[in-house]
């Protein structure tokens, strides 16, 4: 007789459960020097959470052929006049992918490649993005209400925040007359 088992992990919530699970919260104060208005950025509650990641890590970090998965929560807010986003990394292992999807509320995905070109894709629930190798990621909630999506990548991804904390994206996510617009820095 084969075995039929439950789930190693499941939603509760908003979190995921179960083993190999990772919780990590970021408040805004967690995001110094992300932000252009940084006169706006002090005068702002630094203890206040920006997003929070639960992540299913069921590889050891480096494993050549497995894959990570994460659900992130974005809350709404804005710098002046830049949204909330993500701190955004490029892989450790450059050529790593990634898929990102939309589960609630909106967002845009803003990439740049290592030439420093930027773009970015809007998000919503269902739909689908794939990031290629060498691309940089970051996440930002243009909505007035939590944005969450999905993520999957290998588990020898890696993250290079380094990067992005020295040099940002060469572009930034305003909003202008009440809509968002990718800036060129
Ligand atoms: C995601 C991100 C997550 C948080 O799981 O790690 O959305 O963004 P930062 O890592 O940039 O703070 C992912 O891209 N993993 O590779
Ligand atoms: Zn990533």
């Amino acid at each position: 007789n084969m075995e039929i088992v439950f789930p190693r992990l499941f939603f509760a919530g908003n979190r995921l459960l179960g083993e190999r699970v990772e919780n990590v919260s970021r408040t805004l104060g967690d995001l110094r020097g992300i932000f252009a208005d940084v006169d706006a950025f002090s005068r702002m509650p630094q203890n206040i959470l920006a997003y929070e990641v639960s992540s299913f890590l069921p590889e050891q970090e480096g494993t050549p052929g497995g894959l990570y998965f994460g659900i992130t929560y974005l809350h709404p807010g804005k710098v002046g006049n830049e949204y909330f986003m993500t701190k955004g990394h490029f892989h450790a292992n450059i050529d790593r992918a990634e898929f990102y999807w939309g589960l609630e509320g909106e967002g845009m995905l803003i990439l740049m490649d290592q030439l420093r070109r930027v773009w970015a894709e809007r998000v919503f629930p269902g739909s689908l993005h794939y990031i290629p190798g060498g691309v940089a990621h970051r996440m930002a909630n243009t909505g007035n209400t939590l944005f969450s999506f999905a993520a999957c990548w290998p588990s020898d991804a890696g993250h290079n925040y380094r990067e992005i904390a020295d040099h940002g994206f060469a572009a930034r996510l305003l909003e202008v007359d009440g809509k968002p617009q990718l800036i060129g820095v």
